[in-house]
């Protein structure tokens, strides 16, 4: 039985990215002095490390600009990323970002269908905060029973680590919930679990073809495969169907001993 939906944040709940993060990256980059920017294929190609100090730090040591040794470098990102948060932030409260197609509706319904809401990001606690408060409401964290952040979770996707916690948080095996993900390292971070995801394709996201997926859509109110059925958009039905079509085919098992192999063997 399905007993909870376990969601990504950036890219699935909103675009957060090209237009949030990216922007407030680089007038954060500017306000240090630091003198590169980041245009929109560079942020989608950057986009493949997770965590915003991550990003930076990976970018920086490939600019001949950047501080030159590790623990200057780590400084001044460590800066620049609380910076970034900040002005995230001020974008979001704002109300610059909307939530994606689909998500406000599928969450009511699960609500009223007696499935819980969960969150698994590798995203600052604060930057969930501001998006859901701007979103949602100030009451927003009483719909979730467990939200689990880049803080608690610090290795990121696509380590399982941040669904190991809202997992346990949420009192749920593998087998009871459905991941909601936009990106190939969020799903492989469900996967490594054996956790069937539903993936809402994100603006970055848009080539890939997420082949270890329970289901794909492109949002969460446009048509999707369930199974041999094409459905118009995804409803509790629908998810209740992608949730029973992966644990009846035993792929949440098959993924978690390739996973348990591929440890091994690394
Ligand atoms: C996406 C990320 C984050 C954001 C920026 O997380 O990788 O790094 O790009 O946020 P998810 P931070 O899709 O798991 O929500 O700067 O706080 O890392
Ligand atoms: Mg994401």
């Amino acid at each position: 039985m399905l007993k909870a939906l376990v969601w990504d944040v950036d890219g699935t709940i909103a675009e957060t990215e090209r237009d949030g993060h990216r922007v407030a990256f680089n007038q954060a980059l500017k306000e240090f002095g630091v003198p590169w920017r980041w245009d929109v294929q560079t942020y989608a190609r950057l986009l493949r490390v997770t965590g915003g100090f991550e990003r930076l730090l990976f970018d920086m040591e490939g600019r001949a600009e950047a501080p030159t040794t590790p623990h200057e470098r780590e400084r001044l990102a460590r800066a620049v990323h609380r910076r970034k948060n900040s002005l995230y932030a001020s974008m979001v409260e704002k109300g610059r970002i909307a939530a994606r197609p689909g998500v406000r509706r599928v969450m009511d319904e699960c609500e009223g269908a007696g499935i819980l809401l969960a969150i698994a990001t590798t995203t600052s606690r604060s930057n969930v905060d501001a998006l859901f408060a701007s979103l949602f409401g100030a009451e927003w964290k009483g719909r979730f029973v467990a939200v689990v952040c880049a803080e608690d979770a610090p290795a990121k996707k696509p380590d399982p680590l941040a669904y190991r916690m809202a997992l346990e948080r949420a009192s749920c095996a593998p087998d009871q919930v459905l991941a909601v993900e936009d990106s190939p390292n969020g799903m492989k971070a469900a996967a490594a679990l054996g956790i069937g995801t539903l993936v809402t394709r994100s603006e970055f996201f848009m080539g890939e073809a997420f082949p270890q997926a329970a289901c794909v859509c492109n949002d969460l109110d446009g048509a999707a495969t369930v199974g041999q059925a094409r459905v118009p958009r995804i409803d509790v039905d629908a998810l209740r169907a992608i949730h029973a079509g992966w644990v009846g085919a035993g792929s949440g098992q098959a993924l978690r001993d390739a996973s348990e192999k591929q440890n091994i063997i690394e």
